[in-house]
C-alpha cells in the first residue's frame, strides 16, 4: 500500500490507481468460503440424510447465511438515495493570489475525483424524480489531502442554524406514525413546520422550482452553498462562494412528467448518468467561484454568513477556474457509492471555513454520522475514502482496522521512533486555521444581520419567467393541496403573500381560502423563549432587483447544446428508410441519439425492402423517458394512428412540451391526433420526406428544451 500511494499522487486516474489494489475478480477461479477453501457444492447443505435435518457443523452454510444476514448497513438518515462517479478536475489558471491549495494553483495535475448525487429526503430505493433538493458531493483526491465540496444543486438552504437540522428533516420526511409519504414533502408535517420557519421561504422558491425536478443528473447546477474562505500563502483570506456550471445546461422536466417517470423508471437519472458515461458522453461541469475580500464582508444587505442568502452574480461575478469530467463509473454501487463519506470538514491548506451557523454544525455531523453509517472510526481506510496522500498519525486500533502499523510508538512527541511522524511547518504544507480575531459574549442567538427573510425570495420569484412563476405556484397548489390541516395552508399563504401578492391569491385560489389579511406580519417561530415577539422577519429592498442568471430559462449560461438528448422515432413496417436516415443521421451529428421505436422488437421493415434494428416497443417506451419524437413518412406509419401507445405518447409529449416533428404520413398522424390539431410553434410537420429542412429546424428547437408557451394552450 505504502508503495503505491507515491506513484498514485501524479494524476486523473492516481485513485484509480490507489483502488486497484483492493479489487478482485473472480474470473476463471474457484469458488472458496471466506477463508479461501474451495467449495465442492454450492446447492446443497449438509444434512443428516438426504430428507434429513441440516447439521449444525456446515460451515460452509453458516458462513454463507451469517454474511448475507449482515449485507445491510443503515442508509444515510438525508440523502439516501444516491448515484456517483469517477473522474477528475482539471484547473484553468492558478489561484495563488487567493488560496495556496495545491490542486488550485497547479494547471498541469489532474486531480481525481469522486462524486455523489443524491436526493434528500427519500430512502435508498425511492424515485429519482421526486420534488427535492439535490446533493452534488464531490471529493478532490488531492495531493495535499482529500478536499470534499459536499453541495447541493441550490445555492441556499432551508434554514440558518444547524440546531434546526434535525427538526426540519424530521418534518420533511415520512410521517413517523405510518411512514407516509416517501420521498414527498407534499405533507402536513413539512409544510407545517415550514409555515414557522419564515427564513424558509428563499428556499422555498427553489424548491418549488423546476429546478428540483432536474431532466438529469448531468444537468443541473452544483453550489457549495456556505461562505467559505481562501487563504494564500500570505495568509491573507477571502471569502468565496463556489458553483458547479453544467456544459449541458440547467434543464427541469415538468411535474407531470416528474410523477409519471416515477412509474416508468423510478431510476432514470440513476441510469441516465451511467448510461452516458459507458457511452463516451463524459458529463463536464466548470467550477466557478465568487470572490469577496474581507474587508467587503459587511458591504452587502445580506450577512454572507446566512446560507438562506446568495450572492447575486450580477454583484460579484463567478469567475470560472476549472472543469470537472466524468469519465468512469463505479465498479460496485455498495463499495463506492454506498461507502463513500463525505465531509464539509475534509478540507485542505489554503481553504476553510466561515462562521456560518450551518456549516459550523455539519462540521460536527458528518463524522459523527459514518460511525453509525459505516460502523467505525477507521472508515477512512474503506478504498473510496482513503486519500491518495500520504498518511500517517499516531491514531490505532478500533473495528476492523486494516492497516498495519509498524513499530513501538504510537504517540507525540516521542525519542523512540526519531520523533516520527513529525508536525510539519506552514512552509511545508502544515495545515493552521485561518486567524481570525473573535472577541465576543457566548450567546445563544441569531445576529439581527440573518432576520430579512423575504428579500432574497422575492429577488428568486421576480428573476423568473412567467412561466417559472407559473411552475412555481402549480408546485405550491399541489404541495398545500396535500396538507389536510387549514391553519397550515391559510399560515403559508400568509408567507406567500410576503413574497408576492399575485402568487399568494394564485395559490389561494387553487386552495380555495382567501389570503388572511390579519397575517400581513409574519411570526418568527425560531428564537429562544425569551426572544419570542422579537427579532420578527423584516423585509429589505435588495439593491439587485433582478437576477437572470437565477432563471433556468433566462440564464446567461444557457446552453443550446442537445448532445445526449433521446429523441423517440415512432415507426413501424413500412416506413421510409430515408425519412428515418436523414433524421437520425442529423440528429446524431448534433450528439443526440434516435431511439427506434416500433410495435415488435427485431427488426422492421423499409418500404424499399431494408430492416432497421428496433430498440424499443410501444409497450416499454414512454414519451416522458424522451426529450422529443419524430414520426417518419412511410406508407405503414398510417397505421400507427390506431395503436393505443402511440396516442398517449404523443398527447404526453404534447402536454409536456416537448418538440414534435413529423413527415409525410406521420404529419398527417399528428393533424389527426385530436388533442393536438391545433399547431403550435413546437409542432414541425412537412409534407415532404428526408426532408433536410425539417432536421435543422427540429434541431434548433430541441436546444430550446420545451416549447413552454404552449401551456398557456393545454
Ligand atoms: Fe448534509 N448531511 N447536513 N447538507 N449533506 C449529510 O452525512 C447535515 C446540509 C449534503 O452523498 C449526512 O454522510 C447537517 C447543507 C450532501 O454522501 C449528515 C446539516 C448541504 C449530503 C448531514 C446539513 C448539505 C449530505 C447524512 C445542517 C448543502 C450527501 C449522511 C447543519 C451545502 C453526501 C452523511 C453523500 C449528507 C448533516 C445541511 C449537503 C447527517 C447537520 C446546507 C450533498 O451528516
Amino acid at each position: 500500500m505504502k508503495n503505491s500511494k507515491k506513484t498514485n499522487q501524479d494524476n486523473a486516474d492516481g485513485k484509480q490507481k490507489d483502488l486497484e489494489y483492493n479489487k478482485s475478480t473472480a474470473e476463471n477461479e474457484f469458488l472458496t468460503t471466506n477463508q479461501g477453501v474451495k467449495i465442492n457444492d454450492n446447492n446443497n447443505s449438509l444434512k443428516s440424510g438426504e430428507r434429513g435435518p441440516s447439521l449444525l457443523e456446515d460451515f460452509i452454510l453458516r458462513e454463507k447465511i451469517t454474511h448475507f444476514d449482515h449485507e445491510r448497513i443503515p442508509e444515510r438518515i438525508v440523502h439516501a438515495r444516491g448515484s456517483a462517479a469517477h473522474g477528475y478536475f482539471e484547473l484553468y489558471k492558478p489561484m495563488g493570489e487567493y488560496t495556496k491549495a495545491g490542486f488550485l494553483n497547479d494547471t498541469t495535475i489532474k486531480t481525481p475525483v469522486f462524486v455523489r448525487f443524491s436526493t434528500v429526503a427519500g430512502s435508498r430505493g425511492s424515485t429519482d424524480l421526486a420534488r427535492d433538493v439535490r446533493g452534488f458531493a464531490v471529493k478532490f483526491y488531492t495531493q495535499e489531502g482529500n478536499f470534499d465540496l459536499v453541495g447541493n444543486n441550490m445555492p441556499v438552504f432551508f434554514i440558518q442554524d444547524a440546531m434546526k437540522f434535525p427538526d426540519l428533516v424530521h418534518a420533511v420526511k415520512a410521517e413517523p406514525h405510518n411512514e407516509i409519504p416517501q420521498a414527498a414533502s407534499a405533507h402536513d408535517t413539512f409544510w407545517d413546520f415550514i409555515s414557522l420557519m419564515p427564513e424558509s421561504m428563499h428556499m422555498i422558491m427553489w424548491v418549488m422550482s423546476d429546478r428540483a425536478i432536474p431532466r438529469s443528473l448531468r444537468m443541473m447546477e452544483g453550489f457549495g452553498v456556505h461562505t467559505f474562505r481562501f487563504i494564500n500563502d500570505k495568509n491573507e483570506s477571502h471569502f468565496v462562494k463556489f458553483h458547479w456550471k453544467p456544459k449541458l445546461g440547467t434543464h427541469g422536466v415538468a411535474w407531470d412528467e416528474a410523477q409519471k417517470i416515477s412509474g416508468k423508471n423510478s431510476d432514470f437519472h440513476k441510469l441516465d448518468l451511467w448510461e452516458a458515461i459507458e457511452a463516451g458522453n463524459f458529463p463536464e461541469w466548470e467550477l466557478g467561484v465568487q470572490i469577496i475580500p474581507e474587508a467587503d464582508e459587511h458591504k452587502f444587505d445580506f450577512d454572507l454568513l446566512d446560507p438562506t442568502k446568495l450572492v447575486p452574480e450580477e454583484l460579484v461575478p463567478v469567475t470560472i477556474i476549472g472543469k470537472m469530467t466524468l469519465n468512469k463509473n463505479p465498479d460496485n454501487f455498495f463499495a463506492e457509492t454506498e461507502q463513500v463519506a463525505f465531509h464539509p470538514g475534509h478540507i485542505v491548506p489554503g481553504i476553510d471555513f466561515s462562521n456560518d451557523p450551518l456549516l459550523q454544525g455539519r462540521l460536527f455531523s458528518y463524522t459523527d454520522t459514518q460511525l453509525s453509517r459505516l460502523g467505525s472510526p477507521n472508515f477512512h481506510e474503506i478504498p473510496i475514502n482513503r486519500t491518495i496522500a500520504p498518511m500517517h498519525n499516531n491514531q490505532r486500533d478500533g473495528h476492523m482496522r486494516q492497516e498495519i502499523a509498524t513499530g513501538r510508538v504510537s504517540y507525540h512527541p516521542n525519542s523512540l521512533g526519531g520523533g516520527c511522524p513529525f508536525q510539519a511547518k506552514m512552509d511545508q504544507g502544515g495545515f493552521t486555521s485561518f486567524n481570525e480575531c473573535v472577541d465576543a459574549h457566548k450567546v445563544r442567538a441569531r445576529s439581527a444581520s440573518f432576520a430579512d427573510h423575504f428579500s432574497q425570495a422575492v429577488l428568486f420569484y421576480n428573476s423568473q419567467t412567467p412561466i417559472e412563476q407559473d411552475h412555481i405556484a402549480s408546485a405550491l397548489s399541489f404541495e398545500l393541496g396535500k396538507v389536510e390541516t387549514v391553519a397550515i395552508r391559510e399560515r403559508m399563504l400568509g408567507l406567500l403573500n410576503q413574497v408576492d401578492g399575485d402568487l399568494a391569491a394564485t395559490v389561494g385560489k387553487n386552495l380555495g381560502i382567501p389570503v388572511p389579511k390579519n397575517m400581513e406580519k409574519p411570526v418568527n417561530h425560531g428564537v429562544g423563549a425569551d426572544d419570542e415577539g422579537k427579532q420578527e422577519p423584516t423585509k429589505v429592498k435588495q439593491k439587485t432587483g433582478n437576477s437572470d442568471a437565477l432563471s433556468m430559462l433566462k440564464n446567461p449560461t444557457i446552453s443550446d447544446t442537445i448532445e445526449t438528448r433521446q429523441i423517440a422515432f415512432l415507426c413501424n413496417d413500412n416506413v421510409s428508410s430515408s425519412s428515418v436516415k436523414t433524421m437520425k443521421s442529423a440528429l446524431e451529428n448534433a450528439g443526440a441519439k434516435a431511439v427506434i421505436i416500433a410495435p415488435h422488437l427485431g427488426t422492421i421493415a423499409t418500404e424499399d425492402g431494408a430492416e432497421i434494428p428496433v430498440d424499443q416497443t410501444y409497450k416499454i417506451a414512454a414519451s416522458v423517458l424522451f426529450d422529443g419524437v419524430f414520426i417518419p413518412a412511410g406508407k405503414g406509419i398510417s397505421e400507427l394512428s390506431k395503436v393505443k401507445e402511440v396516442k398517449e405518447f404523443l398527447n404526453d409529449s404534447y402536454n409536456h412540451c416537448k418538440f414534435i416533428a413529423a413527415e409525410a404520413e406521420g404529419a398527417q398522424i399528428v393533424k389527426n391526433q385530436n388533442d393536438i390539431k391545433d399547431k403550435d410553434a413546437g409542432i414541425i410537420t412537412t409534407e415532404k420526406a428526408a426532408d433536410k429542412a425539417l432536421s435543422t429546424s427540429f434541431i434548433k428547437a430541441l436546444g430550446r428544451h420545451r416549447f413552454w408557451e404552449r401551456e398557456k394552450s393545454l
